[in-house]
């Protein structure tokens, strides 16, 4: 083995995903230092097209950090969505109901800001990184071993590390009593990226008896769509004209056109499932965004709640360390599952209302596809049942919960 290169910081990151990267910018504002992870280059995580919406606290504390310049320029602000089923749409208006809204801005354009702001700041970030392991979480001196790009080994002397590292990250298995709580879903999204000027200024959730369809974009040039589909699903089974006539026919509805194009990407297919880890910490390790949690996309939470666990941890992170308050890390994990489970909650409701389930399922039979439409027609007639899903996508405050 070659001799090991051994470094120090406050802060270990394992992970350059919204997760880590953002940690390292909300530390790096409270004067402490860390070094940022990744085993991946860094023009494949800008290049990863993962989620596309915003939520308000998202955007706000973006804005707060001072990384929202090309968020406020480029971003897409929408007052709404549109539920499709029974063959009509139904609008819920997020800004007369709830009075906020959302941001249509892919995740990797929040991913090469954060990693932009990173280099500014000239704080370190290290790529193509293997062979991560760590080290005495249990001491108040835990390091994290890795082998860097170049082939050397090397180690770096923290006081705390941060597990970023998602949902196949080495991080959550490091906690030895780590509790899973998990549901699979018996579809997955085949998720499309083509070059068609959006026909329509706001999302779209189809439920059809065909299946679930989704209408995003993620410019006026830029149009993102999702089909539901088997979770085993193989992604060259759907040629190009399938797709597109697949989409126009869950998409259908009156004075709705679709503009076709070339995808920008191969179409790829994304397994559904809920995950809770807890506790979030061992020792010195903690755990933020989709290593401790996963959520299905319906309800659009993914990387909203990877921000949501970093606004927290940092403030917990700058009590420790400046102050030497240990009270935030020891509450961490509780309060930040609590807005967790909110969002675990609202994302199975989402997908369990407009997902259509095989007979062999419980929401299958008859008896599910009509709870499945009685809760569709109450929730776009009730204005107070259109205000629960409205403050949910909008996303409720931090610390709301
Ligand atoms: P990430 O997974 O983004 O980042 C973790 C990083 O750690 C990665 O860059 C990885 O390379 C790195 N890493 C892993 N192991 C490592 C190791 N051992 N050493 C060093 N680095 C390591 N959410 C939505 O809201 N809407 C969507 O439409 C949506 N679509 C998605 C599609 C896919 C295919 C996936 C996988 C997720 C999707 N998500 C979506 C969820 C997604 O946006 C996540 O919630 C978000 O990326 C979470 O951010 P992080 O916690 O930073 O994890
Ligand atoms: C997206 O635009 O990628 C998107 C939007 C809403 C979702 C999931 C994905 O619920």
């Amino acid at each position: 083995m070659r001799t090991q290169v051994v470094s120090r910081t406050q802060v270990g990151i394992v992970g350059a995903g919204p997760a880590g990267l953002l940690l390292s910018h909300l530390l790096s504002r409270r004067g402490i230092d860390s070094v940022v992870l990744e085993a991946r280059s860094r023009s494949y995580v800008e290049q990863r097209v993962r989620a596309g919406v915003l939520e308000h606290p998202t955007v706000e504390l973006l804005r707060e950090a001072g990384l929202a310049a090309r968020l406020d320029a480029e971003g897409l602000p929408h007052g709404g969505i549109s539920l499709r089923f029974d063959g009509g749409d139904h609008r819920i208006d997020f800004a007369d109901l709830v009075g906020k809204g959302i941001t249509v801005y892919g995740q990797q354009e929040v991913v090469k800001d954060l990693i932009a702001a990173r280099v500014d700041a000239g704080e370190p970030i290290e790529f193509e990184v293997s062979d991560v392991v760590l080290d005495g979480l249990t001491t108040d001196a835990p390091s994290i071993g890795y082998t860097a790009a170049d082939g050397t080994r090397r180690r770096i002397e923290c006081d705390v590390v941060a597990g970023c590292d998602g949902f196949h990250g080495v991080s959550r298995r490091a906690v030895p009593d780590v509790r899973i709580a998990e549901r699979e879903y018996p579809f997955g999204w085949l998720g499309i990226l083509a070059k068609a000027a959006p026909t329509h200024d706001e999302l779209v959730y189809a439920n059809h008896d065909n299946g679930f369809a989704l209408y995003s974009m993620r410019s006026p040039e830029v149009t993102r769509l999702y089909l539901q589909v088997r979770p085993d699903a193989d992604p060259a089974e759907w040629s190009d004209a399938r797709i597109w006539d697949e989409l126009g026919t869950r998409l259908q509805a009156d004075g709705f056109t679709l503009n076709e194009g070339p995808f920008l990407e191969r179409p790829s297919v994304t397994g559904m499932r809920s995950m809770v880890a807890e506790p979030m910490r061992h020792g010195r390790l903690f755990l933020a965004g989709d290593a401790a949690h996963i959520v299905p996309p319906t309800g659009a939470k993914g990387m909203n709640l990877a921000i949501a666990d970093v606004r927290l941890l940092a403030d917990s992170l700058a009590d420790l360390l400046l102050h030497r308050d240990e009270t935030g890390v020891d509450t961490y994990s509780e309060r930040a599952l609590r807005r967790i489970w909110r969002a675990e909650h609202f994302s199975w409701w989402m997908t369990s209302m407009l997902h259509r389930f095989d007979d062999d399922h419980a929401n299958g039979d008859a008896f599910g596809r009509a709870l499945q439409l009685s809760q569709l027609r109450y929730t776009v007639s009730s204005r107070a049942a259109a205000t629960g899903l409205a403050e949910n996508y909008v996303g409720l405050p931090h610390g709301a919960v």
